[in-house]
C-alpha cells in the first residue's frame, strides 16, 4: 500500500494511496434482543449462538471489505462496527461517544416485535443530533422465526422509505440477508467515492 496521502473528515481516516483504504464508522441500532450481536457476528465471524448474552455498553469490530463498483474499480473498504446495549435507559446516556463520527447506520427490528420497529424512530433521532442525515438500511431480522413473525416486509419498507432508505429481510441465525445487508451499507458508503 502506497500512500499518497491521509486527511481526515469527520472522525473518518481517508488514506488514498494506488489501492485506496477508506476507513469508516458505522453503528447498529434497535431495542434490546432484535440480534444486533448476532448480525455483526454473523458477518464477521459466520457464526451464530442461542444464547442470549446482552451486550454491557458499547464495542467495536473491524472488518475489511472490498467494495467493486460499477466502473470496475475496487475500494477496499475498513468498517468499524459499533455495537450498543439496547436497554433504553442507556441510549441517551451512551449516545454521544456511540454517534459520533457515524457516517452510516444499520437500523434492526426483530419480526417477531412490533414494538421493535416503531422504536426505531427513536434511535435514529437520537442518532441524527450527533450525526446529521446519514446513509442508513433497515433490517428485519429473525426471518427464520417463520410462525411467530408479526412484521411484514412491507412495515418495515413504509418506515425505511420515510426515511429514505433500503429495506432487508436477515436471520442471523441461518446467515440469510445478512452479508448482502452489510455489502448495501458499504456500498452505500463509497457511491461519492
Ligand atoms: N431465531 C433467531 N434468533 C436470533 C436471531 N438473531 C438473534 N437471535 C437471538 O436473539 C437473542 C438476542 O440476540 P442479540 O444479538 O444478543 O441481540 P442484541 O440486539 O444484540 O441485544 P442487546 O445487546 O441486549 O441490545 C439471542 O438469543 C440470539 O440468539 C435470528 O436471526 N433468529
Ligand atoms: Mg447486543
Amino acid at each position: 500500500m502506497i500512500n499518497a496521502l491521509t486527511h481526515s473528515v469527520n472522525g473518518a481516516v481517508r488514506v488514498i494511496g494506488l489501492n485506496e483504504e477508506i476507513k469508516t464508522k458505522i453503528c447498529l441500532v434497535g431495542d434490546n434482543n432484535v440480534g444486533k450481536t448476532s448480525l455483526i457476528r454473523r458477518f464477521v465471524l459466520d457464526t451464530f449462538d442461542d444464547k442470549y448474552t446482552s451486550t454491557i455498553g458499547t464495542k467495536v469490530t473491524k472488518k475489511e471489505v472490498t467494495v467493486k463498483k460499477d466502473n470496475g474499480r475496487e475500494i477496499n473498504l475498513s468498517m468499524l462496527i459499533w455495537d450498543i446495549m439496547g436497554q433504553k435507559g442507556f441510549r441517551e446516556l451512551l449516545r454521544e461517544s456511540y454517534f459520533y463520527g457515524a457516517e452510516g447506520a444499520i437500523c434492526v427490528c426483530d419480526l417477531t416485535n412490533r414494538e421493535s420497529l416503531e422504536e426505531l424512530k427513536y434511535w435514529i433521532k437520537s442518532m441524527e443530533s450527533i450525526t446529521g442525515h446519514i446513509p442508513m438500511i433497515f433490517i428485519g431480522n429473525k426471518s427464520d422465526l417463520r410462525d411467530r413473525i408479526t412484521v411484514t416486509n412491507q412495515d418495515i419498507e413504509k418506515v425505511a422509505t420515510s426515511y429514505g432508505a433500503p429495506s432487508m429481510i436477515t436471520s442471523a441465525k441461518t446467515g440469510e440477508g445478512v452479508e448482502s445487508a452489510f455489502m448495501r451499507l458499504a456500498s452505500m458508503l463509497t457511491s461519492r467515492k
